[in-house]
């Protein structure tokens, strides 16, 4: 039987006190314990930022790469190995901003993962600059006038570019948010939980409270209606919806490819003369 305690890891936690990622890392580890998933079947993959910090914090396979470029490695980790779980742990920075491409053509291929983006509204490692999900008019030391775009809608985005399971969550409430997480962890095919997370640092605007007063819990009721979907994700001000917006079926990036019907890639014979002949040949 796998625990929650067995995904505890030696690593030093220096996240602040009170911060928002601790209730993401708990709900993850309920989430994998209750899937029974034991450590070695899992690859956790982030970028650079406070939330991606958190494989460090679990005990499972983890790779922390570059900022904005965890996506594309866990596209080169399924392409080797696609019986793999792969989750990827990203902030609102890392993902929306830096890694926006990357976010964009991940959904556009349906790599089969759970992308679990930590929003706090903010650059939390880098001393609490304006985030691509900042909202208008929030101040920052690097935006003492208050920020001037508009707030990037990560669930809407990827509703509008065909993502075929869509949900928000929030780090304050736990059980919630790991009853997400499996649900997208079962979905085949990428997976996105946008989840609010309070900074308790830098964000003074989107703390616990504030969420806690708004947020309500909203499953769609017919998931595969879209413009339902696209009206959960777009709800935001005195009420938020917690809950999954839309969940659909279609066939992810590596059952597409004919190639890997044999199995995982990393179960074949490597043979270097073959790669040999296609290097001379190109
Ligand atoms: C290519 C590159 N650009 C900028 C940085 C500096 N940097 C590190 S983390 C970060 C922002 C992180 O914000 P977010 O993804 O929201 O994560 P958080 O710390 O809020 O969890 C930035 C800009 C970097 N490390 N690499
Ligand atoms: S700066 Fe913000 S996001 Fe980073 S650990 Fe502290 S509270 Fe958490
Ligand atoms: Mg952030």
């Amino acid at each position: 039987m796998v625990t929650p305690k067995d995904f505890n890891s030696d690593y030093q936690n220096q996240w602040c006190p009170g911060c928002g990622n601790f209730g993401i890392l708990e709900a993850m580890k309920d989430a994998l314990a209750t899937q029974g998933i034991p450590p070695e079947k899992i690859l956790i993959i982030s970028g650079i930022g406070q939330a991606a910090k958190t494989p460090h914090f679990l005990n499972c396979n983890m790779f922390h790469s570059l900022h904005g470029r965890a996506l594309p490695l866990a596209l080169g980790a399924k392409l080797a190995n696609h019986d793999l779980k792969i989750i990827v742990n990203s902030g609102d920075g890392d993902c929306y901003g830096e890694g926006g491409n990357h976010f964009m053509h991940a959904i556009r291929r349906n790599t089969d993962l759970t992308l679990l983006v930590h929003n706090n509204q903010v650059y939390g490692l880098t001393k609490g600059q304006a985030s691509p999900t900042s909202g208008l008019g929030m101040t920052t030391s690097l935006q003492p006038d208050g920020v001037i775009s508009e707030p990037f809608n990560g669930p809407a985005v990827a509703l509008s570019l065909g993502a075929g399971f869509v949900a928000r969550g929030f780090s304050g409430n736990k059980d919630h948010l790991s009853r997400l997480i499996q649900k997208a962890m079962d979905h085949k095919g990428v997976s996105l939980i946008d989840i609010m997370q309070p900074c308790v640092s830098f964000n003074k605007i989107n703390t616990f409270e504030w969420y806690k007063e708004r947020v309500y819990e909203a499953d769609n009721p017919d998931p595969e209606n879209l413009p339902q979907a696209m009206k959960l994700a777009m709800e935001w001000g005195d009420a938020i919806p917690i809950g999954i917006f839309y969940q659909t079926k279609k066939p992810d990036f590596t059952s597409r490819i004919k190639g890997l019907e044999k199995g995982p890639l990393i179960f074949r014979n490597y043979d270097p003369e073959k790669a040999n002949i296609i290097l001379q040949d190109s």
